[in-house]
Order: structure tokens, then sequence, then C-alpha cells
């Protein structure tokens, strides 16, 4: 059976919570989301639109780079490679950056961002996300490292040069494969 628990991690039943800073609330109701930077047609959804789009349920592992990993997270939301497609990238775009609540950001490459179990996640279990969580919205990318899961995400701005977000400026890795352990800058 091929191994399920990346190396060096360790499985945990909880659900840690784990962030910079405090708590934000965010109101569903003032909320937009928008896709910009590299784009042709750059477009913002307000809650309601968002919830009407096509939405996606994926059961996932997560892998925090602290150390735990937590198995079977069922997250329903809608596919970023679809709002991707939406916006209709210039030819030279290669990366993006999330942005959230708080100055908060990380950078991921575009390849990442399309995968079809990537989502911006709005439910855990079918219940809504709560907000130390992320809630009402957060980035799903569970092939990466938990902090590319940006919560209270707000924004993708896409871009042609990897530019390092908040943990990765603290010395995290630019990509954050759990597989490669590619947990600090000098990482392979
Ligand atoms: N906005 C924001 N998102 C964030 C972080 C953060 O500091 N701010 N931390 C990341 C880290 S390091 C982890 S492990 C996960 C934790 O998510 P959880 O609290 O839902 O377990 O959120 C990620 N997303
Ligand atoms: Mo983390």
């Amino acid at each position: 059976m091929p191994e399920r628990l990346p190396p060096n991690q360790r499985l945990v039943t909880n659900w840690p919570v784990l962030h910079y800073g405090t708590v934000p609330s965010v109101d569903p109701a003032r909320f937009r989301l928008s896709i910009g930077g590299m784009v042709e047609a750059p477009f913002s959804l307000s809650w309601a639109e968002l919830m009407a789009l096509p939405q996606h349920e994926v059961t996932v592992d997560i892998h925090c780079v602290t150390g735990w990993s937590r198995y079977d997270n069922r997250f329903s939301g809608v596919r970023v490679a679809d709002l991707i497609a939406r916006a209709r990238p210039k030819p030279g775009a290669r990366y993006a950056v999330a942005a959230c609540a708080q100055g908060f950001t990380t950078n991921l490459p575009l390849d990442d961002l399309m995968r079809p179990d990537v989502l911006f996640a709005h439910a855990h279990g079918g219940q809504p996300l709560s907000p130390e969580h992320g809630g009402p919205l957060r980035l799903m990318v569970p092939h990466l490292y938990f902090w590319k899961s940006a919560k209270w995400v707000h924004g993708l701005d896409l871009v042609a040069e990897d530019e390092p977000g908040f943990w990765e400026r603290a010395g995290y890795h630019m990509r954050g494969d759990p597989w490669r352990e590619q947990r600090f800058q000098d990482d392979l």
C-alpha cells in the first residue's frame, strides 16, 4: 500500500487551530472574492454569487509543517481552477498570491492551484467553516503543507514571478510539498 503519512509527520484526530494574529470576523454580506492580476478578465463575486456556482466536495488529508497530519477531512466549496479559467490567465501568468484578512498572503504555483481537489472551501464535514478554521472562506490545497491553505481568503492575484508571502518571507519554502519535506527555504 502506498504510504499515507508524509515523512516526519504524526497523526492527530483533533483539529488544531493555528494562525498568526487574531481571528478576524468576516461579514458574508460585505464579502467579495476577487480574481485579478495577470488575467484578461478580472472579476469579483459576492457571497451569494459564489454559492450559486457549481459546488464540489473533496475528502482529503492535511499536513501542517509543524508536524501534525489529519486524515479524511471533507471540505465543500468552489473549484479554484474554475475561477482561474473564468478570469482567463495571460500567457505569462505562472504563480498566484492569495490575499487574506489582516494582510496575510501566501504564494503558490498556478499548476498547483489548477488541480481538481483544490477548493475555495466554505464547509467542513457539511457544516459552515468556523471563524477559527478560516470561515467564511479558505483555500484548501491538500497536497501542499497546510500553511498554503490560506484562511479568510478574499483574493487571488496572478503573477509572472513567484513572490514570497507571509510565512515564505519568514523562511518557509516557496512550494511546500510535504512528500519532499519542503519545509524551509533551503530544502530542495
Ligand atoms: N490567513 C491565514 N491563514 C493561514 C495561516 C495564517 O497564519 N493566516 N496559517 C496557516 C497554517 S500554518 C496552518 S497549519 C493552517 C491551520 O489551519 P487550521 O487552524 O484550520 O487548522 O492555516 C494556514 N492558513
Ligand atoms: Mo501550519
